[in-house]
């Protein structure tokens, strides 16, 4: 009779789980981490995290997720909203579409000290100016900077080989100049072609392509 407890106890969790999976295909990148989004245990069950909390009293109909009720709110109170964290920041991702933005990218929507780099980074560094572009001679690369923060810049080629190592150097807050002479570390003249310009601040790299004529 134990045994028959069990094994409708251990049935009913496995059912219940099993259950609510198909949620975490009801939010952008649901996938990355799955029922952890919602729910304090990574098995699932009652205890809710803050996102959790949220779907549960303002994002769901009929026992579904309804992502267009939540994007526009910030769960974990971090500053930015749901749909910042998970990559679809103005809510146009539906059930079945493809995952928006690169999943190493998502950040922890339910956790205040987890938020995107890729929108701070957008902050605190402008987009760069790259001209001439195409060039055939030096490409002027320039940038401005809100925060003191140590940029590592590199010229690579469309293999992701890099070419030439522009700058090391930690910047105070400003106007950062640098430029590319067309060469390669050896002092040679590089093929014509594509070539991207990584700009390397905290593992969070802004790419520039440029042409060499
Ligand atoms: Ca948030």
């Amino acid at each position: 009779m134990k045994f028959f407890l069990l094994t409708v106890v251990v049935f009913l969790i496995a059912f219940n789980l099993k259950s609510k999976d198909f949620r975490v295909t009801q939010i952008p990148n649901g996938v990355k981490y799955g029922c952890q989004n919602c729910h304090a245990s990574p098995y699932g069950g009652d205890m809710l995290t803050a996102f959790g909390a949220q779907v549960l009293s303002k994002g769901m109909s009929g026992g579904n997720v309804v992502w267009a009720n939540l994007y526009n709110l910030d769960a974990d109170e971090d500053g930015f909203t749901n749909g910042e964290e998970l990559l679809d920041p103005d809510g146009m991702w539906r059930i079945g579409d493809a995952n928006p933005g690169q999943l190493s990218d998502v950040t922890e929507i339910w956790n205040k000290e987890s938020f995107p780099l890729s929108v701070i980074w957008s902050y605190f560094i402008s987009e760069p100016n790259v001209s001439p572009n195409p060039s055939v001679s030096n490409v002027n690369i320039n940038f401005d900077i809100k925060v003191g923060t140590y940029i590592s810049t590199n010229v690579v080629d469309m293999n992701g080989n890099v070419v030439k190592n522009l700058d090391d150097n930690f910047y105070s807050d400003g106007n950062v100049k640098l430029s590319w002479n067309g060469k390669n570390e050896y002092g040679m003249p590089v093929p014509k072609g594509a070539y991207l310009v990584n700009i390397n601040t905290g593992g969070h790299i802004k790419t520039v392509k440029v042409i060499k004529n």
